[in-house]
């Protein structure tokens, strides 16, 4: 199965309300959407998203790049194909913008894969499971009072879910301990409840908050302290009887073993869309298993059930409701549990008719084609702009939520949700300079 070209497409999709936690305040999520052709009649699709969504053109361009270094390559390779582009990328980084990219791709490739030879990618990779507990994650933020974390996590239980991750961040420890305790009496002792203080902590800090949290029971105490205090996160393992939690921002299997050396983790949160896409996911896990510790995936809910599917040490999904609005099929849930997709590929497809009005780059161009001849000076690419009064795409009614989402939603949780920003759509100039080669930066 022969790739017969690579392209790219950004989109910035906007949220119902804001998500705040103790680093984020985040409006919008920004998606670069990748098709690997194939000579099989097969499209393989990945994705990375991108915060803020600002950052899209540089992740773009770097997707569409090593994606060109693939036209020709047969799609089955992915292990040599991530070897090659691992190789390519020595100079600029192992770590960063060019692991985003590899990683879309190598999704990508997963997905053509299956797709061609007709199964889910869960079962190329060994099977292990038909569905996964998912704890629900889009919601209980740093920014709710205690009564809406209270209601929310309610309507979480009432939308069938046995798990679920609260933020921690608050200026006095104390507060964090009120509010945990608060959600921990609203769902009971059988509920599985995480929480995530998103790196904003010192040691010191998390120490004496994760001591005050020990009777909540915790299942996990996430990113206590910033990512790259692997000694931090290894007192605090060791200081706590709550199992700690960390990984997303970590890079391939050489960003996770130091954690693992370190005994910085008690459960491991590979990010399919940083840390290598699923060849490297893959091998994190198993690396994990040699020292019989559990990974849960971050974010990237919809393909990395496939990951879920296939990892004996993999037992909860992080399910956030963002990324439902990229593709036509949904989750199903069924007692708190995501089923594993037996789909072809990653089971999921792109809804690029409703992902239209969220588009703010045109596909680059198809690595198939010839590439396109970068204009000689900055002056010469300014003529390629469109006119600086870009159309505005019409804002439409959003969306009704969709109908397997809606078995585990049917009541809108927290408040009521803020109306969402207008998209702004880009003029598409086919055929001219790639919107991130141009003269001036585009993105929002
Ligand atoms: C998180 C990451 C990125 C955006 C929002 C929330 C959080 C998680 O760390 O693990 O879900
Ligand atoms: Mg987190």
């Amino acid at each position: 199965m022969k790739i017969t070209g690579i392209r790219t497409m950004t989109v910035d999709v906007p949220l119902e309300e804001p998500v705040i936690t103790a680093i984020h305040d985040i409006r919008s999520i920004g998606y670069v959407l990748v098709f690997v052709d194939t000579d099989a009649d097969v499209t393989g699709e990945g994705h990375l998203f991108s915060l803020p969504a600002k950052h899209l053109a540089p992740l773009e361009a770097m997707t569409a790049v090593l994606g060109q270094s693939l036209v020709g390559e047969d799609a089955h390779r992915v292990e040599g194909i991530w070897h090659r582009l691992w190789t390519e990328v020595n100079f600029v980084g192992h770590k960063g913008v060019p692991l985003f990219a590899l990683s879309a791709l190598d999704m990508a490739l997963w997905d053509a894969r299956g797709k061609a030879l007709g199964q889910p990618v869960h079962r190329l990779l060994g099977s292990c499971r038909d569905a996964v507990p998912a704890y629900h994650s889009g919601g209980l933020w740093l920014s709710r009072s205690r009564d809406e974390l209270v209601a929310e996590a309610k309507t979480f239980l009432k939308q069938g879910f046995r798990a679920m991750k609260m933020r921690l961040g608050k200026p006095r420890w104390q507060e964090d301990v009120e509010r945990a305790e608060a959600v921990r009496d609203a769902v009971g002792p059988d509920i599985r409840l995480m929480a995530d203080a998103n790196q904003g902590l010192d040691v010191r800090h998390a120490l004496r908050l994760g001591r005050a949290l020990e009777p909540v029971n915790l299942d996990w105490f996430e990113e206590p302290v910033p990512a790259y205090d692997v000694a931090g996160h290894a007192a605090l393992a060791a200081a706590l009887d709550t199992p700690i939690a960390t990984g997303e921002t970590e890079y391939t299997r050489y960003g996770f073993r130091p954690l693992i050396e370190a005994k910085a983790a008690d459960v491991l949160m590979p990010d399919l869309g940083r840390v290598g896409g699923v060849t490297e996911f893959m091998r994190v896990g198993h690396m994990a298993q040699a020292w019989d510790l559990p990974v849960s995936p971050h974010l990237y809910s919809e393909p990395s059930l496939q990951l879920c599917g296939a990892l004996q040490n993999c037992d909860l999904l992080e399910y956030m409701p963002w990324s439902a609005r990229l593709f036509r099929e949904e989750i199903e849930f069924e007692d708190g549990q995501a089923r594993i997709p037996e789909r072809p590929g990653l089971g999921f497809s792109l809804d690029l008719d409703a992902l239209e009005r969220y588009r703010v780059g045109p596909a680059a161009e198809s690595a198939a084609k010839p590439a396109p001849k970068r204009p000689a000076r900055r002056a010469a690419a300014k003529k390629d702009e469109p006119p600086k009064t870009e159309a505005k795409a019409k804002p439409k009614p959003r969306a009704a939520p969709k109908a397997g989402a809606k078995a585990n939603a049917k009541a809108a949780p927290g408040p009521a949700p803020e109306p969402a920003p207008k998209p702004v759509r880009r003029q598409r100039q086919p055929g001219k300079t790639p919107w991130y080669l141009r003269g001036e930066a585009e993105s929002a």
